[in-house]
């Protein structure tokens, strides 16, 4: 995929060399912007083998909303680092898109102020209240595709951030918010991401939006439109630089195809998902900086 080559060889260029508490040094650049139409094909990276199914799996550990990777570990490893030895873990993506926390009986300083109508909001059995963004999304986009002045069509926005989470939490959400846009009878979303590791972090997350894209574009009765995304902190590791250099000299393929079964959204699993004609290079080998 050009567009990702584009990118680390905007950063190998550009890059100012950074520390950060991983210990192994960053060249990074500020706010680096790229996008690519889901129409052309499934963006997977094909310059190196990407972990289609670790990261399909994280994709539905995203959805089932839960807090913890007990499920997810038995798949991959790639939370393991951040989790405690039970799988329990202090920020969980899936729990704010599927549970954001939402004040008590539902209101602030005695005004209602969260989704008057209970719509997405469940009470748990402790009491607590939380929101579904990703229902909201898709009941949203519903309406739209009937009523295109629908008054909700530019504040379709999930947020995984929690700013009192965030201070204590191991790895707060790197890729923290996006929104949806349609155009036409197209459906595009862009990602913001605070943080990403060009090598290792990118390319899963670039793949795991443009799926999560296509599923909801399927769901809502949208034809794919594009993936956009914008990296804050958009960085390489010291020691990705020899493997990326490695990598930008290869010369992309065709891009592999997504097959969705036709399920409702909700009943979907990691067997409903088909990747077609994955055709890549050889894997590089990239250390995780934790
Ligand atoms: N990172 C990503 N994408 C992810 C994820 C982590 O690129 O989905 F979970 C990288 C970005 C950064 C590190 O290199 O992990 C997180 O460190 P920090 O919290 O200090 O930004």
């Amino acid at each position: 995929m050009k567009e990702y080559l584009d990118m680390v060889k905007y950063v190998l260029d550009n890059g100012v060399r950074k520390k950060n508490r991983t210990g192994v040094d960053t060249i990074s650049t500020f706010s680096y912007f790229y996008k690519v139409d889901l129409s052309k094909g499934y963006p997977l990276l094909t310059t190196k083998k990407v972990y289609f199914n670790s990261m399909l799996k994280e994709l539905f550990w995203y959805l089932s909303g839960d807090e913890h990777i007990k499920e997810l570990r038995k798949h991959t490893k790639i939370w393991d680092a951040w989790a405690d030895e039970e799988g329990r873990l202090e920020t969980a993506y899936g729990r704010f898109w599927r549970k954001y926390p939402v004040p008590k009986e539902n209101h602030f300083n005695g005004e209602v102020w969260v989704d008057k109508d209970n719509k997405w909001t469940t009470e748990h059995q402790d009491g607590t209240l939380t929101f579904d963004q990703i229902q909201y999304i898709i009941d949203t986009l519903k309406e739209i595709k009937i009523n295109p002045e629908a008054s909700n069509g530019r504040r379709l926005i999930v947020s995984a951030w929690h700013p009192g989470n965030a201070t204590i939490s191991k790895l707060p959400p790197c890729h923290y918010t996006f929104a949806f846009n349609v155009q036409g009878d197209k459906l595009n979303c862009h990602l913001t991401q605070r943080s990403g590791d060009v090598a290792l972090g990118i390319p899963f997350n670039l793949a795991c939006y443009s799926l999560l894209t296509m599923m909801i574009a399927k769901e809502c009765g949208y034809k794919v439109g594009e993936f956009a995304h914008t990296i804050i902190d958009c960085h390489i590791y010291e020691n990705h630089i020899e493997g990326l250099k490695e990598q930008i000299k290869r010369t992309p393929k065709e891009l592999p195809e997504i097959k969705i079964a036709d399920k409702p959204f909700n009943e979907l699993t990691p067997e409903d998902i088909e990747l077609i004609n994955y055709n890549h290079d050889p894997l590089i080998k990239f250390e995780v900086a934790v």
